[in-house]
């Protein structure tokens, strides 16, 4: 399979029927604050770990709020967390970030409309990969998520990249440059085009 640009591992991936049974936008609650925690504890874990961990609490919970992370106890929330791992640490970091939020946005739903990529940067755990889950899957940006999978995939078409944000924009140019072929697919929704994107990547790569 000849590959020149992200358009083609698209299609390459089309047909294969990776998000049959998935949300529209993949992530599972998209738009949510319960993605922002998602895209934290996943950090060096498996996602079946991180869905029990989201589902610890919403049994106990109910859903992932952010005014009752930001004033919960590290060691509360800790609790809930353990199956994803590193869960002290990972507490102390979602609770940061809630009150960051809750500081600089007042709510969720504004945090949502004006966050930008070098406030999430500037949080403490949160890096390329984290700052762009937040923003395509919680904030419906349009910008693409790289990740591990995604690096392993386009290295088997014989890719490598220097940096993460040159692979990004590799992927990201293929697919606008080719967007007059792809709109009616994706209701002429960038955002939906890369959240599903990269969901079949991550979907393909783990079977
Ligand atoms: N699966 C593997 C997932 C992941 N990261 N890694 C996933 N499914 C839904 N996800 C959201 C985030």
């Amino acid at each position: 399979m000849e590959i020149s640009n992200s358009y083609d591992v698209l299609m390459w991936l089309r047909n294969k029927n990776l998000l049959e049974n998935k949300p529209k936008y993949w992530w599972p609650n998209a738009g949510s604050f319960e993605v922002v925690v998602g895209a934290i504890l996943t950090q060096n874990t498996k996602w079946e770990n991180v869905e029990k961990a989201l589902n610890n609490w919403k049994e106990k919970n109910k859903e992932w709020k952010i005014e009752e992370v930001g004033s919960c106890d590290p060691s509360f929330l800790a609790e809930f967390i353990k199956p994803a791992g590193f869960y002290n640490q990972k507490a102390k970091r979602l609770i940061m970030l809630s009150r960051n939020i809750l500081k600089d946005f007042g709510n969720f739903e504004n945090f949502r409309e004006n966050v930008d990529r070098e406030w999430l940067l500037s949080q403490k755990g949160i890096g390329f990969e984290t700052a762009d889950s937040i923003l395509c899957y919680a904030c419906f940006r349009d910008t693409m998520v790289m990740d591990t999978y995604t690096k392993r995939l386009i290295k088997k078409f014989g890719y490598e990249f220097d940096s993460y944000d040159e692979m990004k924009e590799w992927f990201e140019r293929g697919v606008i440059e080719n967007w007059d072929k792809l709109k009616d697919l994706y209701e002429n929704d960038l955002n939906l085009c890369f959240s599903r994107f990269h969901g079949k990547i991550v979907e393909y790569m783990k079977k």
